[in-house]
Order: structure tokens, then sequence, then C-alpha cells
């Protein structure tokens, strides 16, 4: 389906099929012996919501970090690419993203900029935000699932800047965050650039108060996912009755949030023919989030057939914006 309003277009590929989507992980993840949700679910939009106010705590340093080194290379970065169009994978709330934007405009070069993202109200709140605020600008929108959709990212019209930011790169496992750059290398002609956002390994207790913040902001976040699954499933889940647990796992550098179930408790999943039992304490993954060092970031990348320009980061190496080429 197809609409468009002035310079904005949008094009959704989620429909049926990823309703099935749903109820299939559902179906796969709440009967394996150790239960687990891939962490799109997160994002409807109470869920995206939440991570927005989630930006703001002052324990979440990812987001105020990217944006600062954001600042300070946007214009490089630009400068070096020529880039006239911006493609984004997660664009969420592209707040960060308008630095890019701002700095593509001064360079007279912005044309067009391209989201794909899961969540609808988001995607399209932010396009006509953006048509607004850079006139001119055409926006095409794709609503679909990055790790099945970048097909439907349309062909290049001039250099483009591929983006991931946030840390999205993070909620793979080692495997498929590698099977997911070669896709994008396979997207990246020579002259455009890849600009991932990763979070780097630090301090444990610098991270996992990032994820266990004072307000209960997180564990509203994570909470929310069983809600969804209510609404979509017309699950019974009491939200209440799960505790949210965040922790940095030393071994696998990566944060790990579950959801714990306070008692024993029978939950009903009639939307796709399924009766839950979680034991006293049982625990529901919901995100892993790995943190990267640069090493990682640049063997990640050479095992995926990209090469890592350059490693841009804070004085502090909290957070890391890398560029990356096709090799
Ligand atoms: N890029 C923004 C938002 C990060 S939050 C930032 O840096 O702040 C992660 C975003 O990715 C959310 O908007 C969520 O809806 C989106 N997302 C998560 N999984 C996705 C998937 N499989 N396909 C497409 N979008 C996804
Ligand atoms: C979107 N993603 C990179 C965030 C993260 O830090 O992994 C989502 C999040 N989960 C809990 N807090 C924030």
């Amino acid at each position: 389906m197809k609409a468009t309003a002035g310079t904005i277009t949008i094009e959704s590929h989620l429909g049926p099929a990823d309703d099935r989507s749903l109820a299939y992980d559902v179906l796969d993840g709440l009967t394996r012996p150790f239960k687990e949700l891939p962490p799109k679910h997160l994002y409807d939009t109470e869920g995206s919501r939440l991570f927005e106010a989630i930006c703001r705590l002052p324990e979440y340093y990812p987001t105020r970090t990217e944006r600062a080194i954001l600042a300070e290379h946007s214009g490089a970065i630009v400068a070096a690419t020529g880039a006239s169009e911006l493609v984004e994978l997660g664009s969420g709330v592209p707040t960060k993203t308008r630095l890019l934007l701002d700095a593509m405009r001064d360079a007279g070069s912005l044309d067009r900029y391209l989201p794909l993202d899961v969540s609808e109200t988001v995607l399209r709140a932010s396009a006509e935000h953006l048509v607004e605020a850079y006139p001119g600008l055409r926006v095409h929108g794709v609503l679909g699932d990055f790790e099945r959709h970048l097909d439907a990212i349309p062909a290049a019209d001039g250099p483009r800047l591929l983006v991931f930011l946030g840390g999205t790169i993070g909620n793979f496992t080692p495997g498929s965050r590698r099977r997911f750059l070669r896709a994008l290398g396979r997207g990246l002609r020579a002259q455009d650039r890849l600009l991932l956002g990763v979070d780097l390994v630090k301090d444990p207790a610098v991270i996992e108060a990032a994820y266990n913040d004072s307000a209960g902001i997180t564990a509203a976040f994570n909470r929310n996912i069983l809600s969804v699954l209510n609404r979509e499933l017309g699950a019974d889940f009491d939200p209440d009755a799960f505790e949210h647990v965040a922790f940095y796992d030393r071994h696998r550098e990566w944060v790990e949030m579950r959801l714990r179930a306070h008692a024993p408790q029978v939950v009903s999943i009639p939307g796709v023919g399924l009766t839950v039992h979680f034991a006293h304490r049982e625990e529901l993954r919901t995100e892993i989030s790995a943190k990267f060092t640069r090493e990682r970031i640049e063997a990640d990348a050479a095992g995926s057939g990209l090469r890592l320009e350059s490693f841009l980061t804070d004085e502090d190496r909290l957070f890391g914006v890398c560029v990356i080429a096709s090799s």
C-alpha cells in the first residue's frame, strides 16, 4: 500500500503477515525451555513513548553521548561523503539524525530522507515533522522490519549515508549481527557510508544503572511487551506479576533484560491457542544489548565484507560512532 502526501511517501510492508510474525515469535519463544521474545515487539506506540522517556533519563548515557559525537562530527562526515540522501534503520524519533540533516542542508546537498521502522506512529509523526523543518525535503518512509525489508528501501539517487544509531545493532546476537551487517554491505556502494552507533564496554555499574533507572521507566518499557501480547493476541498477562530484571553479563559483554514471574502462573494466549506456565521466579528474556570495543567492530566489519574507516568516540569512551565503508 502506498500513500503520498506532499513530499511524504510511506510504504507499508507490515500487514497480516506481521500479525503472523508476532504470533510466530510468541509460539516459538514462549515454548522454549528458556523463554524469550524478540525486542522489536517492545515498540508499539506506548513502547516508543517509553523509549523516548528512557533517552532523557540521567542514567541512560547512550543518547546524549551519541548526540554529542554527532554534533562534533556531522559536518565532516557530510563533507567527506557529499551525501544527498540519508537512510535510517530503526529511526524512531529521529532527533539526533537532525544533526546530520542540518549538515546536509548547510552543505546544500540534502535531498531525501528514508527512515525504516516497525513503529507506524513514530514513522508518520517524524516524516510530517521533518518535511516542515526542511523545506523541499523528500521523505520516503518504509514501515517494515529491518531484518526482512531492507530490499524495500528504494535505490539510491545520489551519495548515501546509511545510519543505524542508538546502539540498536547491540540487540542482535553475534551471529545474526554479522549476517545483518553483510546484508547492509550489499546495498553499500563505494561512495556510500554506513554510520553505526555502538555502546561501548565500560564499568558494569554504569551500564547496569542505565538499564535499572530509579524512575522505573525502563521497567515500564520492559513490562509493556506483555500489554502488547494482551492487546494483539488476547493474552491475559498481569504485567504487575512480573519484575523487571536487567544485568550486565560480563562474560558475553551484553546486557540482558528479562521479566521474572513473582509467583507461579498460568497465562492464556488465545490468539495462538497457547497456555503458558511460568514457575516461581521463571524469567522471560526480552532483549540483549551488546556492548562493543573498537576491535569487535573492526572484526565484525571485516567478517561482513566491510571496512571500519573511522571510529568516533567521546572523551570518556562511553559510546562510539563507526564510519564504515564497503571493502
Ligand atoms: N534510532 C533511534 C531509536 C532507537 S530505539 C535512536 O537512536 O534513539 C530502536 C528503534 O528501532 C525503535 O524505533 C523501534 O521501533 C525500531 N525497531 C526495533 N526493531 C526493529 C526491527 N526489527 N525493524 C525495524 N525497526 C525496528
Ligand atoms: C534501542 N536499544 C539500543 C536500547 C538499548 O539500550 O539496548 C533499548 C533499551 N532497552 C532498555 N533501555 C533501552
